[in-house]
């Protein structure tokens, strides 16, 4: 073959590469609703019945779930890594890193994850499990419901520097960090301020409220109601694990009183509060909120959507589990 004719084959040749390539990077992460219509019909159903049982025994399980999904998503992409053991060299698990501490749930994803196994075995991703049961989560107590995209795949590693370090919003963090942390996975001020509306429902430990609650001198910060400050710094008597409600009029009902705690000066975290109080124009969004639950409850859902997308990082090898606290071998 002349040089000129390997070099004719050559072009399309590399060309067809890079196109699948680039197919291969994206495809992992094409999402769609009607992702398991055919591989399993009953996924959702499945997802949603476990779901159901689990929150009537357990209220808390809901803000446990959706917990989870947060953090699995701002690691690494929601990849279901938040739910790896520890147990291989080659990677620490996110369960160990320190703003995990109690997250919890983990028994109620295994639940889901073994009933669908049953009918449709190594279908369902562990990633798509937690991204159906928080939807569930928040319908079961009383909040929006939306349709999830799915077909996102589990990773084979988990990063406990990024849950550590890095990529967790933190409780003391202020408007600046927050904003810039939810743009670093492509979410707007609307969708930080939407997506902490999360915070109707569960609670914190005081570990996570108490500077904000004494402040620097014992009173507690700025932009708090004072009598607000005093009921938490009793509560946080009993200790770092002293529980308080993030909403404490609704705790455990999916509606918009936590924006009118924030407007009352009433947020439990610093990172609450930040939002509202600042002279910030997001504060218009929050009383907006306040004022109308339907527009949160349509926000929060398209904010859920959209966190549900951050991918894993490119080059992250992928799977579907067949158990959600082991890679598969
Ligand atoms: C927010 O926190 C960062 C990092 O701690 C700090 O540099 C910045 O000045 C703070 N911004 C405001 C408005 O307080
Ligand atoms: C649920 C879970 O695994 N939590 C862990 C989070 O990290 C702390 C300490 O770093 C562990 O003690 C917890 O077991």
């Amino acid at each position: 073959m002349s040089p000129s004719r390997i070099a004719s084959w050559l072009v399309p040749l590399m060309i067809l590469c890079v196109i699948l390539a680039s197919t291969a990077a994206k495809g992992d992460h094409r999402l769609s609703v009607s992702y398991y219509d055919k591989t399993c019909p009953s996924a959702q159903s499945i997802v949603q019945s476990v779901m159901a049982s689990r929150v009537a025994a357990d209220q808390t399980m809901a803000p446990a779930v959706l917990r989870l999904f947060f953090h699995d998503c701002f690691v690494n992409g929601c990849d279901a890594s938040v739910l790896l053991d520890d147990a291989t060299p080659f990677f620490k698990s996110e369960k160990d890193a320190e703003p995990n501490d109690s997250l919890r749930g983990f028994d109620v994803i295994d639940e889901i994850k073994s009933h669908l196994e049953h009918p449709c075995p190594a279908t369902v991703s562990c990633a798509d499990i937690l991204a159906l049961a928080s939807r569930d989560a928040v319908a079961l107590l009383g909040g929006p419901t939306w349709n999830v995209q799915l077909g996102r795949k589990d990773s084979r590693g988990a990063n406990k520097y990024a849950a550590e370090e890095k990529d967790l919003p933190s409780p003391t963090a202020n408007l600046t960090e927050l904003i810039a942390k939810f743009a670093e996975f492509g979410l707007d001020a609307t969708d930080l301020v939407a997506l902490s509306g999360a915070h109707t429902i569960g609670s914190a430990r005081c570990h996570h409220y108490k500077e904000r609650v004494y402040g620097y001198d014992g009173q507690g910060g700025a932009n708090i109601d004072p009598s607000f400050a005093e009921l938490r710094r009793q509560t946080c008597q009993a200790g770092d694990d002293a529980r308080a409600p993030f909403d404490e009029q609704t705790p455990m009902r999916f509606d918009n009183a936590y924006y009118r705690d924030l407007v009352a000066r009433r947020g439990l975290l610093t990172s609450d509060q930040e939002l509202y109080g600042c002279g910030s124009p997001l504060d218009h969004l929050v009383e907006r909120y306040s004022e109308d639950g339907e527009v949160f409850a349509r926000d929060f859902a398209k904010a859920m959507v959209k966190m549900g997308k951050i991918p894993p990082p490119p080059g992250m090898p992928v799977e579907v589990r067949l158990t959600c606290r082991k890679i598969n071998y």
